[in-house]
């Protein structure tokens, strides 16, 4: 199977982190393709950045129509319910994989993201998922994203210490690394503090390798439907359902 695994952000070096820790739980017969738009945010980081990666998301999804399965590699699951009106494919969120895949395995988690400003889009998807009462506290580092590609940065001290502060003040049983840039710190992290911490990239491949195993395709009925015939005018007619 081919899974297409979309960073909405245009930071190369992240997708090329992002297709590392997708291939490194991919089954041997998934191809993994990562890719990034050419346009929109270098890093995502609020509802601001979510809007304009919006386009860029799209026109991925919509060129690679011959794809399995879709991973949006943001954790704000950024343009997830568009993306599943965009193709017929499964598509999988990585913050909705890691929320799921957590309440398997803990009963309660916390999740550690990058700015504070993020924290609410957040706490609005687990309500939207319905598992808010399973995440003890949605923390941020206080680190900007493009902070975890850069060599030296204190980026990984500052999640340790508010993973450490999850641990002693949340009563959390796991952790969710609440972006995508934090794929590689998973495995070290969960070997530091002894809990599982979670990786939403590889919970949502490994979801996507299910949801196409299982023959599970999305929904046309209703709320993903394909867009309805109209035109979309200007420089967005390039989007215009194909
Ligand atoms: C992400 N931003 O996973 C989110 C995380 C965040 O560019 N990739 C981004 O901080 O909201």
């Amino acid at each position: 199977m081919r899974l297409h695994v979309i960073n909405p952000n245009t930071t190369a070096s992240m997708t090329r982190k992002i297709g590392a820790a997708a291939r490194a739980v991919a089954r041997p017969g998934t191809e993994i393709v990562a890719v990034n738009p050419e346009f929109g945010p270098a890093s995502i980081e609020g509802y601001f950045d979510e809007a304009f990666s919006l386009p860029g998301l799209l026109d991925e999804i919509a060129k690679a129509q011959q794809a399995d399965a879709f991973v949006i590699a943001c954790f704000d699951d950024t343009g997830l319910e568009a993306a599943r009106c965009a193709t017929s494919a499964p598509v999988i969120g990585i913050g909705e994989a890691a929320f799921h895949m957590a309440g398997l395995i803990a009963e309660k988690f916390s999740v550690v993201t990058t700015l504070s400003r993020s924290i609410v889009p957040i706490e609005r998807n687990l309500m939207k998922y319905g598992l808010i009462a399973r995440c003890a506290r949605v923390r941020a580092a206080e680190v900007p994203v493009l902070a975890l590609e850069e060599e030296g940065s204190d980026a990984r001290r500052r999640i340790e210490a508010e993973i450490a502060l999850a641990l002693e003040q949340d009563g959390a049983e796991a952790i969710v690394l609440g972006c995508a840039g934090m794929a590689d710190l998973a495995r070290a992290l969960a070997k530091t503090f002894g809990v599982p911490v979670l990786d939403g990239v590889a919970c949502a491949v490994a979801l996507a390798e299910s949801a196409v195993q299982l023959g599970l395709r999305t929904s046309k009925r209703n709320t993903y439907a394909a867009p309805r015939a109209k035109t979309y005018a200007g420089a967005f007619a390039r989007f215009a359902p194909r």
